[in-house]
């Protein structure tokens, strides 16, 4: 039985990874934050009672910035695949807090690569690495493939650039099967709440539900090349299990802007809206036309406007990414279309949004936590 061990494992990809693995056979580790609430909820379905016979999935407090605790976790454990997914992982965040970023993002890479070499395990240990489109930002070819050169745009991204080639560096130095997946946007249900598209869905579906009146955003002009995480956690695994280790985009091809999904979003949640006005004075309205039909919200509502605190220091305003690599070598091909994910995703925040509004018709306070 292949074991496995996951950073970020409570995070969207984590869960999507860890369910996939076990579903393979895998016996499944993965590292877990000490926090002061419960930060499983991703992860709950699929937790073993530790005093069940040979539990498939075990939990590991770890964090990525203690080296001894990563290097106690890979000695227990002796993976034979690793899938470093734990990150600060939001852009507009890393201009906050940039060294807590890159202390993460980039030097925990490094922890974990030399705890594998120091270990011993650097011919018996895969290595995927969680890269991003974001290492393009200011983007020098369109679309983006392997070979397009680099141009962080952020804390983020210069601490995930570090990582990028500290994981080709262990490679080439040390011969160890370490490779990076250059993935582009990717969502789901279990999407952080403040990412784009997770806002949109989840303020859209609480908003025709008359949960909350208005959503704001930033840079609406933003074009991203947004999939499904489930086909790209697909793709993490398929990275390992070749003959020599590589590097590939994954991608749709397709891309479409932050207004587009709003629009999309609403007309899932059953609302038709018309968008007008520039720059900070943009706003999207309730359309009058046939169809709507939201009970939270009438013809005229104004529903989106821009607030420029989402606003970043420095916008990656464009990416869509070349997957004929990871195609021709690999035969992997995204399965779940832009819109197939975005009626998940509304769909899913709008089970919880009528929950809500069911609780505070019969009189029970309800708290909508927001950024
Ligand atoms: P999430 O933000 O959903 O998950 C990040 C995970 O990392 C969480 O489990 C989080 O724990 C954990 N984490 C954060 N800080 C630390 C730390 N100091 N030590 C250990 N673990 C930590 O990200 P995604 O699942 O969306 O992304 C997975 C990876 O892929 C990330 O590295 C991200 O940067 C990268 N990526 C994501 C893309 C996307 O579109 N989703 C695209 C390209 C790359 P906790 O739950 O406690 O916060
Ligand atoms: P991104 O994702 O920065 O691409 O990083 P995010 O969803 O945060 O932003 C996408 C685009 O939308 C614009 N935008 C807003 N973004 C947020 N979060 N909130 C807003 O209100 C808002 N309004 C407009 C942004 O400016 C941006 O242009 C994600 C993360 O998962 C990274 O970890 C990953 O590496 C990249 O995707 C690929």
């Amino acid at each position: 039985m292949k074991k496995a061990l996951i950073t970020g494992v409570t995070g969207q990809d984590g869960s999507y990874l860890a369910e996939f693995l076990l579903e393979k056979g895998y016996e499944v580790h993965g590292i877990k934050r000490r926090a002061s609430l419960f930060n499983t909820e991703r992860v709950d379905h699929i937790y073993e009672d530790p005093h069940n016979e040979n539990p498939k999935f075990h939990l590991h407090y770890g964090d990525l910035t203690d080296t001894s605790n990563l290097t106690r976790i890979l000695q227990e454990v002796q993976p034979d695949e690793v899938y470093n997914l734990g990150a600060q992982s939001h852009v507009a965040v890393s201009f906050e807090a940039p060294e807590y970023t890159a202390d993460v993002d980039a030097i925990g890479t490094l922890r974990l690569l030399e705890a594998i070499r120091f270990l011993g395990l650097e011919k018996k240990t895969r290595f995927y690495q969680a890269s991003t489109s974001e290492l393009y930002g200011l983007v020098q070819e369109i679309p983006q493939k392997e070979t397009t050169p680099f141009y962080p745009r952020s804390p983020y991204a210069v601490a995930k650039m570090y990582a990028y080639w500290i994981t080709v560096n262990y490679r080439e130095s040390y011969g160890m099967y370490a490779c990076n997946g250059i993935l582009f946007n990717h969502e789901s249900p279990r999407r952080g709440e403040t990412f784009v598209t997770r806002k949109i869905t989840r303020a859209v579906a609480n908003i025709a539900q008359g949960l909350e009146k208005c959503l704001y955003l930033g840079n609406m002009d933003a074009l991203r090349d947004w999939g499904h995480a489930k086909d790209y956690v697909r793709m993490q695994w398929m990275m390992l299990q070749q003959d020599h280790a590589e590097d590939f985009v994954i991608a749709t091809g397709k891309q479409i802007s932050v207004r587009e999904f709003v629009r999309m979003s609403c007309k899932e949640a059953g609302i038709t809206v018309e968008f007008s006005g520039e720059g900070v004075d943009e706003i999207a309205t309730v359309a009058a036309v046939e169809g709507n039909n939201a009970p939270g919200v009438s013809v005229g509502d104004v529903i989106v406007k821009v607030d420029p605190r989402y606003f970043r220091p420095a916008e990656v305003e464009t990416l869509l990414g070349d997957p004929t690599k990871a195609k021709e070598k690999l035969g992997w091909v995204p399965e779940i279309t832009v819109e197939e994910m975005c009626a998940e995703m509304i769909e899913g925040d709008l089970q919880k949004a009528k929950q809500h509004a069911l609780l505070k018709k019969h009189g029970y306070s309800v708290a909508v936590a927001k950024e």
